[in-house]
């Protein structure tokens, strides 16, 4: 037995906050939540997979725009023309009263709003179960799983459905369960659906999140896809596939050492194109580590965005990647200075912060006693450490 487990598909999500974007990347990237779920029915259709199970929200939104809900029927009728079934469930972002006359085609198999089980048989007349229910609401917020059944004898194989997440102290608002009661049921595979990030919470047997096959945000960052799970000596084997067509990066890169605006964009389109892999598009959040190495005025130019604008501008789909976002961070500790700078640093010190040095600099305010007492009870040491420190940060004057 052969069959995906997906979910989460969210179909036109609205990627908001990426306004600065050029029409043709933006097309892309809304576009995104739809191609991903083709190459889902494509794997299937390569894969001959028995059946394609679906863990709710299949939309993003419960009323589904038309293109959504056209774009998800032709898929479906692609997979009907491979003679696969599908079985859905709605989450709690497309939650709906689940009718029989239901608006799909034939192939496709929708858990009602109770929990019951679905029954095929395949080709190899291995009988499969399935358990699950669709969202009638936005919360869930009663014990679902125990009205799970246990696992049924007459079949081969047992899958249960689950749209929801892992009980905690507070807000359960999404079928709170344990992993201990998935467990218990003695099903051969659980399909979770809700977290977008796919992970395995239990291997024997199999409980798993399937993930969103698109991320939607920053913070879904990484490959996303979903399982293939196959049979194999009598257990259910999920293989995590990529189907993500954008991917959220988070790249982190320490400030070059140049002077010039056109040295400072190729060292950092040069550090970037070497991370983000090759067959990728990736949406790069760009980490600068150490950005007061640079000249003031480089970082003047990364700090008000106008880096940012001017690589957005030259940037191009086919490069793989874009930045949509710069973070500068400074060094957290103080670095070191090479061999021979620290050795004029300590020269030029040591002429430089002596009492009579800086009474001689102030000797126009020592006319007022207050100010020369003030000046004469400095110590030079001192003020060498805080001009050390002045250095380090780059602090310069707002109107350079
Ligand atoms: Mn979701």
């Amino acid at each position: 037995m052969k069959f995906i487990h997906t979910g989460d598909l969210h179909l036109d999500s609205p990627f908001r906050g990426l306004l600065t974007m050029p029409p043709a990347l933006w097309k892309k990237i809304h576009a995104a939540t739809f191609a991903a779920f083709k190459k889902i029915v494509d794997d299937a259709i390569t894969e001959q997979v028995d059946f394609v199970l679906i863990v709710g929200d299949v939309y993003d939104r419960e009323r589904q725009s038309i293109a959504a809900k056209e774009f998800f029927t032709t898929q479906c009728q692609r997979l009907a023309a491979n003679q696969i079934p599908v079985y859905l469930l709605y989450g709690n972002h497309d939650y709906q009263l689940v009718s029989a006359g239901e608006d799909l085609p034939t192939n496709v198999h929708v858990l009602g709003n109770q929990v019951s089980t679905l029954r095929l048989e395949l080709a190899n007349h291995e009988r499969v179960a399935i358990s699950g229910f669709s969202y009638d609401q936005r919360w869930i917020e009663e014990d679902v799983v125990a009205r799970y059944p246990q696992r049924q004898d007459d079949a081969n194989w047992h899958i249960g459905m689950l749209h929801g997440a892992v009980k905690e102290q507070r807000e359960n608002h999404y079928a709170p369960f344990t992993t201990a009661e998935l467990v218990a049921k003695k099903y051969d595979y659980w399909a979770l659906g809700h977290i977008h990030k796919h992970q395995l919470l239990n291997e024997k047997p199999p409980i798993v999140y399937c993930g969103d096959p698109q991320g939607r945000h920053q913070n879904e960052d990484g490959q996303h896809g979903y399982y293939l799970v196959e049979s194999q000596q009598g257990k259910l084997v999920p293989t995590f596939k990529p189907a993500g067509q954008v991917l959220w990066q988070k790249l982190t890169i320490t400030a070059p050492k140049v002077v010039k605006l056109n040295e400072l964009e190729e060292a950092i389109v040069a550090a970037v194109a070497k991370q983000v892999s090759p067959g990728d598009f990736a949406l790069v959040a760009l980490t600068i580590n150490g950005v007061d190495h640079l000249p003031a005025r480089l970082r003047h130019l990364l700090a008000n965005g106008d880096v940012l604008a001017h690589l957005q501008k030259r940037l191009l789909i086919n490069d793989g990647w874009w930045i949509f976002q710069i973070i500068n961070k400074t060094m957290p500790n103080m670095p070191t200075m090479t061999d021979l700078d620290q050795r004029y640093w300590q020269e030029a010190a040591a002429n430089v912060f002596t009492t009579n040095e800086l009474l001689g600099l102030s000797s126009s305010l020592t006319g007022e006693n207050f100010l020369a007492t003030y000046l004469a009870s400095l110590d030079p040491a001192d003020m060498k450490r805080q001009v050390l420190q002045l250095l380090e940060q780059g602090e310069v004057p707002d109107d350079y």
